[in-house]
């Protein structure tokens, strides 16, 4: 398929409350959709960058940029037979997971369209329904924690994740587990610790912990591997993998025995199937972490969760959990026993919301391929 063209999009769109971590708060998102069209067939991408440089180094600024200036010039006009092409012909850009992610995921979106089936099954997915968890942003204290994961409980929730930071994080961990002894349980530091803090991270093992994620610095494996020795809870990294041999050492230093997979994190749909794959031989469990993402990036995540590797519930979650109005139709919605079924329509599987994307759309520009048919000289 020839790309014809891509046009992004900055959507502006305002959470349903604070959502705060050991980084930061945030309350209005700026995310970047990426939009691919060929014959006519169109598909859909997000960038899921934050607004400033604080989980990784990526933002929707600098994101903007590298689309436009170095991935959009790369690809355009560019005929792709395969969307695990793609990698490659990116390979010259250094860093930049997630907006490379935004234009892959968008072609596979399209050719998942072009033939008619659905994305999760275009990637080799093998469940119907993925089961769901949630992760709740740190609060000013643990009576307000417990009563939002009584909330989230009440909605079927497999798995509750609480963000932590020194400071809050003994005293709540205590509460949840005190209130609710029994329920799949873990936490995410997003680095917020140092290998010196490894005597107090001991203490987490007294409250059967599914896994501690990514307590440790966030370009670290080495001394999480150092961390995972001294710890009962599993370790989990999220913010240290972005690709394949990444992967390959902290699973062979023992860094960690759980691995959070994020499309944009690794770069796109391409990677993240040989991390879970590479995982699932190697008996790691994997997980589809979450980046606050609109309609269309948990879309993708609802698709990738369908590989067979992902077997602990991922964060992700209902449209309503952080919108007033998602992008796209129908909504995501989580049934009763805390699952989502995964769409069977062609592509994504959702409806993008054109005119409610445009309504939230602060800067858009199209790049469109130059007419192809040189030699009559007609624009085709
Ligand atoms: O570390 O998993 C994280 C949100 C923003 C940045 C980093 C993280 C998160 C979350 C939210 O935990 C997950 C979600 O989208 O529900
Ligand atoms: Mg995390």
């Amino acid at each position: 398929m020839r790309i014809e063209s891509v046009t992004l999009r900055e959507i502006h769109l305002r959470l349903k409350g604070p959502f705060e971590t050991s980084f930061g708060s945030i309350s209005e998102r700026r995310i970047l959709l990426v939009e691919v069209e060929s014959r006519g067939a169109t598909g859909w991408g997000e960038a899921t960058a934050g607004e400033g440089p604080f989980y990784n180094s990526e933002t929707t600024d600098t994101s903007w940029i590298v689309l436009t200036r170095f991935i959009v010039p790369l690809v355009l006009g560019r005929d792709i037979e395969n969307p695990e092409e793609i990698p490659e012909l990116l390979a010259s850009i250094r860093g930049h997971e997630m907006s490379k992610a935004a234009f892959e995921n968008a072609v596979w979106d399209m050719v998942a369209k072009e033939k008619g089936i659905s994305l999760a099954k275009l990637l080799g997915g093998t469940r119907e329904e993925i089961p769901c968890g949630v992760s709740l942003g740190i609060r000013e204290n643990p009576r307000e924690l417990l009563s939002a994961i009584s909330m989230e409980l009440t909605s079927g929730y497999q798995r509750i994740k609480i963000k932590i930071k020194p400071g809050k994080d003994l005293n709540f961990i205590e509460s949840v587990r005190n209130e609710f002894p029994h329920i799949k349980l873990m936490v995410d530091a997003n680095s917020a610790y140092r290998l010196e803090d490894a005597p107090h991270l001991k203490k987490f093992d007294d409250f059967g912990l599914t896994m501690i994620e990514q307590p440790l610095a966030w370009d670290d494996i080495w001394e999480h591997a150092k961390l995972q020795a001294m710890l009962n809870t599993p370790v989990c990294l999220d913010e240290s993998i972005h690709n394949l041999h990444q992967t390959r050492a902290a699973i062979e230093m023992r860094a960690c025995r759980i691995l959070n997979i994020k499309l944009g994190r690794v770069g796109g749909h391409r990677t993240a199937r040989r991390i879970e794959e590479y995982c699932r031989a190697q008996a790691v469990p994997v997980w589809c972490g979450g980046m606050l993402e609109s309609g269309i990036g948990r879309a993708h995540n609802i698709a990738m969760s369908t590989l067979p590797g992902f077997i602990l519930p991922g964060d992700v979650s209902a449209s309503q959990r952080y919108w007033e109005e998602d992008i796209i139709e129908p909504e995501v919605v989580v049934t009763p026993r805390g699952t989502i079924e995964v769409p069977t329509a062609p592509g994504i599987g959702y409806r993008v919301r054109r005119e409610r994307v445009n309504a939230l759309t602060v800067r858009s520009e199209t790049f469109r391929a130059v007419a192809k048919n040189i030699s009559t000289g007609v624009q085709t």
